[in-house]
């Protein structure tokens, strides 16, 4: 049961759903679009996902009496930032790998956003030239060894904090809560739309969702340009999540719904279709998505809602998951609009 594992409260509370109409609208007002906006669920520097994986996260960290907490991700990772945020609030210290997994041409792209934040923020930060991976990470291992071999006591979460035990719970309890609030709402939502890359987010929205039959309807939009391997990953925390929380009943390859259609043309690198995206969701309803992830989620929800994917009548509920500071690193691509 969720409800066994701790969780050391570092959002608002639950996040808000909102209706988008005018985007539905403009769609063509056969499919109602609602967003969950995890992108405002906490203060901490701007919040996002991983601030609600870590609230299941954090009090095995202060248990084991660690001094810092050490992570990974791109130069410009949502998810390191947030870590950073996290430390902070605890008074801990925070060691950040950021590994090149974006080709950037844009010449402020790590000086502002994400990793502005982490440093204004006091983390400690170790650029590496390494490419996109999920998996773990030999500069992470060596930046562990470093902080003990410092006298430090690290404590350790990986990419995304996905493959982390308790990776999961966060979204797990995202589903329990968009249960509530479609009890409050008097509706349930026939789909929820999530971007996928790491995995614990898609993983954990299915184990929660899987609880009332919905696992199928979480339909994740690949945005890591890798998608075998994301898959595979989504599928193994899933399962470990679900035993977890008691699901009772296993989680199978067909239940990871991952839409490859829309990463390219790479990691980090938006498409025209992503940047016509993004101005959709800013122009109709003032809703602001980063070129990384939610632009590609929120291209491929668009998309779908065009192809008919989701028949008429269907209410569709978009998670939108933060990182819209990322967007400060393509000042160049957006000089426009
Ligand atoms: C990220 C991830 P998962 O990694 O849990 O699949 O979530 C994908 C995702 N949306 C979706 C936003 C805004 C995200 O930041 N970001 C990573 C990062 O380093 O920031 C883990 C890759």
């Amino acid at each position: 049961m969720l409800q066994d594992f701790e969780r050391y409260p570092l959002t608002f509370g639950p996040s808000p759903i909102e209706k988008l109409p005018r985007l539905s609208q403009a769609l063509g007002g056969a499919v109602d679009i609602y967003a969950k906006r995890e992108d405002c669920n906490s203060g901490l520097a701007f919040g996002g996902n991983k601030i609600r994986k870590l609230e299941y996260i954090v009090p095995d960290a202060l248990a084991s009496g660690a001094d810092t907490l050490v992570t990974i991700g791109g130069v410009q990772s949502n998810h390191t930032r947030q870590v950073a945020a996290v430390a902070a609030k605890l008074g801990l210290k925070c060691r950040l790998v950021q590994e090149s997994w974006v080709p950037f041409p844009d010449a402020v792209y790590d000086r502002v956003g994400n990793i502005l934040m982490s440093r204004v923020m006091g983390a400690e930060i170790e650029l590496v030239d390494e490419g996109f991976d999920i998996g773990i990470r030999e500069s992470w291992e060596r930046a562990l060894e470093d902080v003990k071999a410092k006298g430090g006591k690290p404590y350790a979460i990986p990419a995304g904090a996905s493959v982390h035990e308790l990776g999961g719970l966060g979204f797990a309890g995202f589903a329990e809560e968009v249960r509530q609030q479609e009890a409050e709402m008097g509706f349930v939502f026939d789909y929820i739309v999530v971007c996928t890359v790491t995995g614990s987010t898609h993983a954990g929205m299915l184990a929660g969702f899987a609880m009332d039959g919905r696992e199928r309807r979480v339909i994740g939009i690949d945005a890591s340009g890798t998608p075998a391997q994301t898959k595979a990953q989504v599928l193994e925390i899933a399962r470990r999540t679900a035993g977890q929380i008691g699901l009772g009943r296993a989680l199978g390859a067909d239940d990871v719904v991952l839409i490859e259609d829309y990463a390219y043309p790479a990691y980090g690198v938006p498409s025209e279709e992503t940047n016509e995206a993004i101005r959709m969701a800013a122009r109709t309803e003032g809703m602001m998505t980063d070129p990384v992830y939610e632009g590609k989620s929120m291209q491929g929800m668009i998309d779908l809602v065009k192809k008919g994917y989701f028949p008429a009548g269907s209410r569709v509920l978009y998670a939108h998951l933060g990182g819209v500071p990322a967007i400060n690193g393509y000042s160049y691509l957006y000089r426009n609009g």
